[in-house]
């Protein structure tokens, strides 16, 4: 143990500590911008600085350690001095219009700026490049980059991608795409985790709300909205709104007073996509000398980027079924227009998605079947919802909860964990016992797959038939899965991906609540929804008995092949 003194508080702390972490442990919080524990502690910001009694430089608290004796100062006038002029030096490089940027009100520059009292600009801007602003879903803007090195790191350590890179040398050190390529060029998965981890606007997703305005405006379109199931557990956050009070329901009232026509959930169509894939997974079980295994879920855009661009052989080996956005882009430019009696082109359908490579995966020509333009015509992340919402002046605390209109606004729990990783396979499972036995098994009994833990594996028993599956979010730790595979060292029959880390809940697309992971507290969320369901298995919800009654016949019918079903390699 080592005695230290940090501003007059006497304490103890573990060999090795970092001085932040032990200013930690008295409850003094150091300001600190490009520091993210565990991934980027380099000190490059130099917001963080310290003075250490005896010493005339001052050093980085998030990178030194303490020792024996050591005296700190964590906001002595000579701190507070270098700080400030270590962030003005940062704006002198930054675009710091603030009232026009995306993370205005949520940017850690910002706040940092505010808290040290920077009111002038002292130093010179100098700006370099152009700003991105080509149709990419993934939108970087240079002159907003403090070069804090977060989205390298975690696209190389949690995605193991290696997208970003420093470019230039000196003052004219940058980051910019590795190989000087385009971003579209590149192998980037649209993850959105660097959106997430950076701490300014330098990166954000391609704003598509005036899209969704003008068909609202448009006395000609109907205009539905489907809410993916990881966003009713985050929406609130920006709000400040306490989990409990930010459901589903309240987010509906709040998109009927924006004027959407109908508000849909995408978790009926995660109940279809179980029908398909489930049926499709236990049809090439029963062929399975003619087959590869093991079948990879198909649902997330992401991980469909990674496979194809780092293991284009197995492509084959994802499941033919579309993605539930999609399902419900093309059952909602079919099936419900006839409902309705309206011709389809007048349709406008919009998904909330708590996702940035969703925007991508709407455009696939593949994926899109319904024969009228897009099936999902527009794709807004739980963010932009957010800005929305607040642009429309409502007031979300004081709205009523209020139901979702119907037949598309039902669904199961199995399908509301889709939002969690490991989700989509125990929705599978419990429908597959289904489907094998003709019985329903406990909703809970696959519930092995849940957690947190990046690559999970369990192994079933479903009437004799023995069913290996893994679950992998984070694509460093799919590459890992994928490679084990590979060199024989696993074997499984089915087996879930999701590209961010903790699966949806996790989104790069989730509101950014500067350094904290909260894919964990959000998926608790629809776990809790999941046990509160009278409808658990995907199966028995009487929307999707329904629509198999009414317009696709049955699982893998003909019509249900042309609608909800893709070959992944186009
Ligand atoms: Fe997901 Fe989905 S679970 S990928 O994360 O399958 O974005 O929430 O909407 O499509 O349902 C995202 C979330 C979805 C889809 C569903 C799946
Ligand atoms: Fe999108 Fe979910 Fe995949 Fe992340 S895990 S890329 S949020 S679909």
């Amino acid at each position: 143990m080592v005695n230290i003194n940090i501003d007059k508080y006497s304490i103890e702390v573990p060999e090795g500590t970092t001085i932040m972490d032990a200013a930690k442990k008295c409850h003094i919080s150091i300001p600190k911008l490009c520091y993210m524990e565990g991934l980027n502690e380099i000190g490059a910001c130099r917001v963080c600085v310290v003075e250490i009694e005896g010493r005339e430089r001052l050093v980085t608290s998030c990178n030194n350690v303490v020792e024996e004796g050591m005296v700190i100062y964590t906001n002595s006038p000579k701190v507070r001095e270098a700080r400030k002029v270590n962030v003005e030096l940062i704006l002198s490089q930054h675009d710091s219009n603030c009232a026009t940027c995306v993370r205005s009100r949520n940017c850690l520059l910002q706040t940092i700026s505010n808290d040290l009292g920077i009111i002038d600009l002292p130093y010179k801007k100098k700006l370099s490049k152009e700003k991105w602003t080509e149709g990419f879903p993934l939108v970087r803007d240079y002159e907003k980059c403090i070069k804090c090195m977060r989205c390298i790191q975690v696209c190389d350590k949690i995605q193991d991608l290696h997208i970003w890179d420093v470019a230039g040398t000196g003052s004219r050190t940058d980051v910019d795409v590795s190989g000087n390529i385009r971003i579209e060029e590149s192998n980037c998965s649209l993850c959105g985790q660097c959106i997430t981890h950076c701490p300014t606007g330098a990166l954000r997703e391609r704003d598509d709300i005036d899209q969704v305005m003008q068909a609202l405006a448009d006395p000609e379109k109907t205009v539905l909205v489907q809410i993916a199931p990881a966003v009713r557990t985050s929406w609130g956050e920006y709000f400040g709104l306490k989990r409990e009070q930010a459901t589903v329901k309240r987010l509906a009232a709040a998109l009927r007073r924006v004027g959407f026509d109908y508000i849909f959930d995408t978790s009926f169509t995660a109940d279809l996509t179980i029908m398909e894939e489930g049926s499709e997974f236990i049809k090439r079980l029963k062929n399975k000398e003619n087959e590869k295994f093991p079948i990879f879920t198909s649902c997330c855009p992401g991980w469909i980027r990674f496979v194809k661009s780092q293991h284009p052989d197995m492509v084959k080996q994802l499941s033919t079924a579309k993605s539930p956005q999609q399902m419900f882009g093309a059952i909602a430019k079919t099936y419900y227009a006839k409902l309705l009696n309206i011709d389809p082109s007048k349709i406008f359908s919009v998904s909330i998605m708590p996702c940035v490579a969703k925007k991508y995966e709407a455009e696939v020509p593949a994926v899109n079947s319904a024969g009228s333009g897009r099936d999902v015509d527009v794709v807004l992340t739980t963010r932009e919802v957010e800005r929305l919402i607040r642009s429309e002046n409502i007031q979300v605390e004081h709205l009523p909860e209020e139901e979702l209109d119907t037949p598309f606004g039902i669904a199961s729990g199995a399908a509301v964990i889709f939002g969690a990783t490991g989700g989509v396979m125990e929705a599978a499972l419990r429908s597959a016992y289904y489907l094998v036995t003709g019985k329903n098994p406990d909703p809970d009994a696959f519930k092995d797959v849940r957690g947190m833990d990046g690559w999970k594996e369990s192994v079933f028993n479903i009437d004799g038939i023995e069913i290996k599956v893994a679950i992998a979010s984070g694509l460093g730790n799919a590459r890992k899965l994928i490679e084990a595979i590979r060199s024989g060292e696993v074997e499984y029959d089915f087996v879930e991906i999701m590209a961010c880390p903790g699966g949806c809940a996790g989104g790069g697309g989730q509101p950014i609540c500067e350094g904290q992971e909260l894919a964990c507290e959000r998926s608790e969320v629809l776990y809790g929804l999941d046990k509160l369901n009278e409808i658990r298995f995907s199966h028995e919800n009487p929307s999707i008995i329904k629509c198999y009654e009414d317009y696709l016949g049955e699982p893998l019918s003909e019509k249900s092949h042309e609608l909800l079903h893709t070959d992944k390699s186009e």
